[in-house]
């Protein structure tokens, strides 16, 4: 049987589709959601829920002690565009909330932890296209810095003291049953859901920028592999590289006009145009392939589908 699972940020857009699969997967009651705020009703309704504010050790301690939690997925954080609006609020709450977790596997209280990284660990320095596993970082926004020195602090917690902790770099992800909130790719989520309200939208990224991008059944397939492979395969444990589709705002426009032809974009970037460009353009993602074996299912015309035929029924 499975044993505990707590969601660190359920309520946000990756966790509220992660905590539903887990649910689906584990059963409701080994899936504790928890957020500093409710969450849509299909959430709420869906299992155990407890108002948790993820930069609160001894909160989280109680709810972990409470449930005998075993394993933490920790999915709370500033995104990119909100984190350069407050710097030192992204700062706190993406560093604070992994400390108290790692803090928590150290102690032995829970056994295994996700922690998601991002795209944005890389800079204005790194090689573009097919950006490698290792290579130059240097990021330059808030959220990247937290991300890139949580992957530090996550190897230096396996390594030091064997915390079995499991990360990926996630790309813009692409849902139609959660709005993201905050960062620079939440372009391609909006222009669907605006092409069938509006039949028109307006990119804040540039017609030619191009950006690594995930629909995010593949986003939560690839998390839930990664916490099930054998310890053993792993060998990265600051965080893989994950790649899937890399497309501009142009091509999603051309993407929507195949099932909406008389679709229209037009382009007014603002201070998100300067994050974008300082990341990679596509990913490698062979380390992932090759030790956990990870396969995207999804390409760009296909997630349109996917959007565009859902957000209708809605
Ligand atoms: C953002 O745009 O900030 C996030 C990310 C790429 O981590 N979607």
């Amino acid at each position: 049987m499975q044993k505990p699972i707590l969601i660190l940020g359920a309520c946000g857009q990756i966790g509220t589709e992660l905590t539903m699969e887990l649910r689906d997967k584990y059963g409701r009651e080994s899936v504790i959601a928890s957020d500093i705020r409710e969450g849509n009703d299909g959430l709420m309704q869906s299992g155990p829920f407890e108002l948790l504010d993820a930069t609160n050790y001894e909160a989280i301690e109680d709810v972990v002690m409470h449930y005998e939690i075993d394993e933490v997925y920790l999915m709370a954080a500033m995104l990119s565009a909100t984190a350069e609006k407050f710097p030192m609020r992204a700062w706190n709450l993406n560093m604070g909330s992994l400390f108290n977790i790692l803090n928590l596997a150290r102690e032995g209280k829970i056994s295994k932890v996700f922690w998601p990284s991002s795209i944005a660990v890389f800079g204005p320095n790194t090689p573009k296209n097919d950006t490698p596993q290792n290579t130059i970082m240097e990021p330059s926004t808030v959220y990247g810095i937290s991300k890139q020195s949580g992957e530090r602090w996550c190897e230096y917690y396996f390594k030091k003291f064997g915390v079995d902790v499991r990360s990926v770099r996630y790309p813009g992800l692409i849902s139609w049953k959660t709005m993201p909130g905050g960062g620079t790719t939440d372009y391609a989520v909006e222009i669907y859901h605006e092409a069938l309200k509006k039949g028109s939208y307006q990119s804040f990224l540039d017609k030619e920028t191009r950006l690594p991008m995930m629909y995010m059944d593949d986003a939560i397939r690839a998390t839930i592999s990664l916490m099930e492979s054998p310890a053993e395969n792993l060998t990265i444990r600051s965080s893989y590289n994950l790649g899937s589709m890399s497309f501009t705002p142009n091509e999603v426009a051309k993407s929507i006009q195949k099932h909406i032809p008389d679709f229209t974009i037009s382009y007014a970037p603002d201070f998100r145009q300067q994050i974008a460009d300082s990341w990679p353009s596509s990913i490698d993602d062979t380390a992932a392939r090759k030790d956990w074996g990870w396969q995207p299912g999804f390409n760009l015309d296909q997630t349109t589908v996917e959007m565009l035929e859902n957000l209708k029924k809605g």
